[in-house]
């Protein structure tokens, strides 16, 4: 791995003449070639109806209830619309629930993530998004981002994203949009807030974005999920429907990874803002970045090693 100097970005080094040797994805007998071919040159790849109706009307019920105080949040992260105080977007942290469980722990799921991560494999973040109608401001968009960005935990090829459309995603609702293959690079992108808008908390996104001339809109029907690369640069507009955009979403990570020092990179405001929530809500525990993630991840499949 190569570290930047002054601007701190790090390059993974990724060649493409390696690309033939499937370095991001084994053979479980789970994804066809031509599935990992896609998957290892684009970044992401998307598997129709894996989550049936069902699931996902448990999945949507849950969210409202803990929304309207039917049901208790436990260990969740309620984050609210920055405009709209009133307005919840996002149940972070879902992995201990007993509902949410049946998606994390998922065996259509994780038979999948296996072919990415080996077979121990830790949730290490998960959340449903509801992205509601946007006030007017914008602020329900998420500004393009690599997820690689939030995680303080290598190697980044044992690692991938999975993302469920709860409800159907329309350019209209503010569905992902993907920069396919920007993994290839190999580079975790300096991340700011926007300047020229209004942000929601912790949406980071790229600043230069010039060397990306291609997006791909996914617009995706309930159950569709996306599995993707933690460097893939990715986001979603703004819901200018008068619907929600519910999705439920998971990081995995091979057991086996380890957690890296952050301080001198990229990712170091990330951290410091990490740190100074985590400080606000355990004002007399002292925290580091780690001990976020630990208490964040739990097993899904296999065995606890080193996260
Ligand atoms: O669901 C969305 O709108 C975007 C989610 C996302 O990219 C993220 O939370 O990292």
């Amino acid at each position: 791995m190569f570290r930047g100097g002054e601007t701190g970005i790090i390059n993974f080094g990724f060649q493409n003449s390696e690309m033939e040797n499937f370095i991001l994805t084994r053979d479980t007998g789970r994804l066809t070639l031509e599935q990992r071919r896609f998957y290892e040159m684009s970044g992401y790849l998307v598997i129709p109806k894996l989550i049936p109706q069902e699931t996902l009307n448990k999945f949507s019920r849950r969210f409202d209830d803990i929304v309207a105080g039917k049901t208790g949040r436990g260990v969740m992260t309620v984050m609210r619309d920055v405009v709209d105080r009133s307005s919840v977007n996002k149940l972070q942290d879902i992995n201990h629930d007993e509902v949410f469980r049946c998606y994390i722990e998922n065996k259509k799921i994780l038979d999948i993530v296996e072919c990415f991560t080996g077979g121990n494999i830790m949730a290490i973040h998960s959340m449903l998004i509801a992205k509601p109608p946007d006030v007017g401001a914008n602020s329900s968009r998420h500004p393009p981002h690599q997820d690689l960005y939030y995680f303080p935990i290598r190697p980044v090829n044992k690692i991938v994203a999975t993302w469920t459309a709860i409800e159907p995603c329309d350019t209209e609702n503010g569905c992902l949009f993907v920069a396919p293959g920007s993994h290839l690079r190999g580079v975790l992108y300096p991340h700011a807030y926007p300047q020229d808008q209004i942000a929601n908390k912790m949406y980071f996104g790229i600043q230069d974005l010039s060397e990306f001339t291609r997006w791909i809109d996914l617009e995706m029907e309930p159950g569709d999920t996306v599995f993707f690369h933690p460097l893939l640069i990715h986001g979603s507009g703004a819901n200018k429907s008068n619907r929600t955009r519910k999705a439920i979403s998971c990081h995995y990570a091979a057991a086996e990874c380890n957690y890296i020092e952050v301080n001198g990179t990229v990712q170091e405001n990330m951290a410091r803002e990490v740190l100074e929530v985590a400080a606000r809500r355990y004002p007399d525990i002292e925290i580091r970045l780690q001990d976020v993630w630990r208490f964040k991840s739990s097993i899904a499949r296999g065995l606890k090693c080193n996260l």
